[in-house]
């Protein structure tokens, strides 16, 4: 069959993202089809969306939505009515059936299935397109599929993980990568899937499973050479949290410099308990930057999140990394179930004792279906049983004013260069833009580290 992959994601903020999902899923079909993968962030030069589709004549069409909306409270975006007009335009160039994907559908099958009156959708990991494009062929009923739902609710859109090789296919001539190339350098690697953590509010293991698969490390460092001898100048690890798994985050450190991978990479780790010399390790090995997701810095608050860790432990993890020469940042996310102007204030105060990193604050916690933060705000009223919630609803801890607090978290980041409020906004996306224009590469918040 003839598919054509299309990735919608255009967001900016913070920086523009390859479209990782699609390499997977082309990798999962290029042997048994003929694949054509198209970014809506760069389209083959001189030619729009209806001029390829034509050309191309596409038997079925795939399309990723990695992102619904920005989660950012103070300035709010949603990406729905963008997705549904791309749809629209697929539906006049050509009759070909549209099957949607990606981490944003795989939290809202069912409503985005209704909002952008797709023929398909998979929920969970793509690898399962091949499974759908079989059924079709032979005429047997999709919807037995896991994951595979149909435009009338019919499928099971939860499916276990999927169980089968997974093989990326990153193509070094595809005529979108040079948009990543030129902003910004940053390709990114997947080295397992699945999240074992139990943080009350988080999609991670309803789109990637809790169960962790880990892939080979010699694999993943092959990987990383493609991606730097196809230009890359920087990599970013989008695993939910790198040291979940402590020893195969040693191996593939240890497989990424054996193999010869000389740029920098980063990613999202939780600062848990860690052995000693850690990030020494990770950092001789090319760790440039920490993403900490640390949420909170009051111990009850952390237990109320379901978080893994406690304060003493964020502690040790940023003074461990911050030693090992690392970029660091904390992710913040405030106002979520106990709360309290003191736990905010406690959190602010110990935060700004935080020294060599950036502090990426939000505050106003989305609620996602599926999560015990879901059913809280059912179990206190603030959500009714069946409530459409893919336009954003966030929880409203009842010890706190949210407006208030989102008052405090501004005023207090104001006086501070390393604080940075929400996404950041078009400011951010502005300056950022300009610094990779100017030929600077990677996440490049280091410049604000304070
Ligand atoms: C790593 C990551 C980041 C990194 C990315 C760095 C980089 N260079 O890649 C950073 C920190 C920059 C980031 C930023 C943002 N992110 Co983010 N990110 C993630 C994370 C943890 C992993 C994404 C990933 O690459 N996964 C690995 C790939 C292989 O998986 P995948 O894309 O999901 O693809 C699989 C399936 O989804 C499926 N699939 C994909 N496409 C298709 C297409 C078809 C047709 C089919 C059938 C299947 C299919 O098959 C693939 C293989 O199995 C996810 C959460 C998660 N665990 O998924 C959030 C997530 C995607 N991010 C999210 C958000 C909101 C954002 C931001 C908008 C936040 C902000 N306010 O700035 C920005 C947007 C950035 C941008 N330009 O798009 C949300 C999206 C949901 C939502 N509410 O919209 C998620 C889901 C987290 C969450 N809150 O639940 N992010």
């Amino acid at each position: 069959m003839k598919v054509l992959l299309l990735s919608a994601n255009t967001v900016r903020e913070p920086y523009p993202v390859y479209p990782l999902g699609l390499d997977y899923v082309a990798g999962a079909i290029a042997a048994d089809h003929a694949v054509q993968v198209l970014d809506m962030n760069q389209l083959p030069a001189g030619m729009d969306l209806e001029t390829v589709i034509s050309a191309f004549d596409p038997e079925i069409v795939g399309i990723s939505l990695r992102n619904i909306d920005n989660t950012d409270i103070t300035d709010p975006k949603g990406f729905i009515p963008a997705y549904r007009s791309l749809v629209d335009r697929v539906r006049r160039a050509c009759g070909a059936p549209i099957v949607l994907g990606g981490s944003g559908f795989t939290i809202f099958p069912h409503e985005i299935m209704a909002a952008l009156e797709a023929d398909y959708g998979i929920a969970g990991e793509g690898e399962r397109l091949a499974l759908l494009l079989k059924a079709l062929d032979r005429g047997d009923d999709p919807l037995t599929i896991p994951g595979v739902i149909g435009r009338n609710e019919g499928g099971q859109p939860f499916p276990a993980p999927f169980v089968g090789p997974v093989a990326r296919r990153f193509d070094p001539g595809a005529t979108y990568l040079d948009f990543y190339l030129r902003n910004g350098g940053m390709l990114n690697l997947q080295t397992k899937r699945g999240c074992p953590f139990r943080c009350i509010y988080c999609t991670y293991p309803r789109i990637e499973g809790r169960q962790m698969r880990c892939e080979a490390p010699e694999q993943i460092a092959r990987i990383a050479l493609g991606l730097q001898e196809a230009g890359a100048q920087y990599i970013f690890l989008t695993d939910s949290a790198f040291n979940a798994d402590i020893s195969h985050s040693l191996a593939v450190a240890r497989a990424l410099r054996g193999a010869g991978v000389a740029i920098p990479w980063g990613g999202f780790f939780a600062p848990t308990a860690l052995p000693e010399g850690y990030f020494e390790t990770l950092a001789a090995c090319g760790l440039r930057h920490v993403e900490f997701g640390t949420e909170a810095f009051c111990d009850p608050v952390l237990t109320a999140y379901g978080k893994p860790f406690q304060t003493r432990h964020v502690v040790r993890a940023h003074e461990a990394a911050v030693a090992a020469g690392l970029h660091v940042a904390h992710y913040f996310l405030f106002g979520g179930p106990g709360e309290t102007e003191r736990t905010l204030i406690q959190s602010l105060e110990r935060i700004d004792k935080l020294q060599k990193c950036v502090l990426f604050l939000f505050a106003g916690m989305r609620i996602y279906p599926h999560t015990e933060l879901y059913r809280l705000a059912l179990q206190q009223g603030q959500l009714d049983e069946g409530q459409c919630i893919l336009a954003p609803v966030f929880y409203r801890p009842p010890g706190l004013d949210i407006t208030q607090a989102i008052e405090k978290v501004t005023d207090h980041a104001r006086a501070r260069d390393n604080w940075v409020v929400g996404a950041g906004g078009e400011t951010v996306v502005k300056i950022m833009a300009r610094m990779y224009r100017r030929g600077f590469s990677g996440p490049l918040w280091e410049y604000l580290i304070r």
